[in-house]
């Protein structure tokens, strides 16, 4: 079964939305399960004390490395990548996501304040992915969508629905548009070629609809997908 572990100051925000709709059906049906670890816990003042002062000066606190470091060794972590949720990190996507999803699970390090004392992540071989280039208050969120990310992807999870979406989206391409009934909405038709009942018409439409969706809003997935292309044809 698929883990996630995670921890974090907020223990009480889990599951949250995870909890709810598909990935909740699968926490109850044991497709994953989740632990939530309160790093808060690990702290021996009679405060519990989580954070300090920035060495060097600067703004803002920094996360302690040993409070941290006792959280992630009371943490069954082996066979699992262990994964700090990071502005700097690497940018996730969804060809990292599907490697995720196939692995044991994943320990998942949620950060607050300015970040996390430098010597924990070295100490405890932590790897720093971003969910996106804009700044959050911390990983829980992160976390989360990581989580609902792989989950998706676990076998059972998801039914046959899951998969255009999904070989799109790895080929490089945006989704093409849907409709459904009623064929006029508020003077709105459904595109003709998708009442033909021609399903090469329909497959052919829809593809060229997910190529200029992607050529318009997405030139840096377009040029990608372009070189893939011209790539692929030079070796078969
Ligand atoms: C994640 C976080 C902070 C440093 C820290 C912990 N894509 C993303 N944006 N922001 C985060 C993220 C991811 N993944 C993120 C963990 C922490 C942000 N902060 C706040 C703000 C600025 N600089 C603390």
């Amino acid at each position: 079964m698929w883990r996630a572990s995670v921890l974090t100051i907020f223990p009480d925000i889990f599951p949250g939305p995870l909890g709810a709709s598909l990935a909740g059906r699968a926490l109850a049906s044991g497709a994953w399960t989740l632990d939530v670890v309160d790093i808060r816990g690990f702290a021996t003042d009679k405060h519990r004390t989580v954070d300090d002062t920035p060495a060097g000066g600067g703004p803002g606190m920094v996360m302690k490395p040993n409070v941290l470091g006792r959280a992630i060794d009371a943490t069954a972590t082996e066979r699992r990548p262990r994964l700090l949720l990071s502005p700097r990190g690497t940018p996730l996507t969804q060809t990292r996501v599907e490697a995720l999803a196939r692995e044991a699970g994943l320990v998942l390090v949620c950060g607050r304040f300015e970040g996390i004392d430098e010597r924990v992540i070295a100490a405890r071989d932590l790897e720093e992915v971003s969910i996106g280039d804009y700044v959050l208050s911390g990983g829980e969120i992160a976390a989360m969508v990581l989580i609902d990310a792989c989950v998706r992807l676990l076998p059972g999870v998801m039914g046959a629905a899951a998969s255009s979406a999904e070989e799109s989206f790895t080929e490089g391409l945006l989704e093409y548009p849907h409709y459904t009934r009623p064929q006029s909405w508020e003077g709105r038709t459904i595109p003709e070629v998708l009442l033909s009942g021609d399903h090469g018409k329909i497959a052919a439409w829809r593809r060229a609809e997910a190529e200029r969706l992607t050529r318009e809003r997405r030139p840096d997935l377009w040029a990608a997908f372009l070189r893939r292309f011209r790539a692929g044809s030079q070796t078969g």
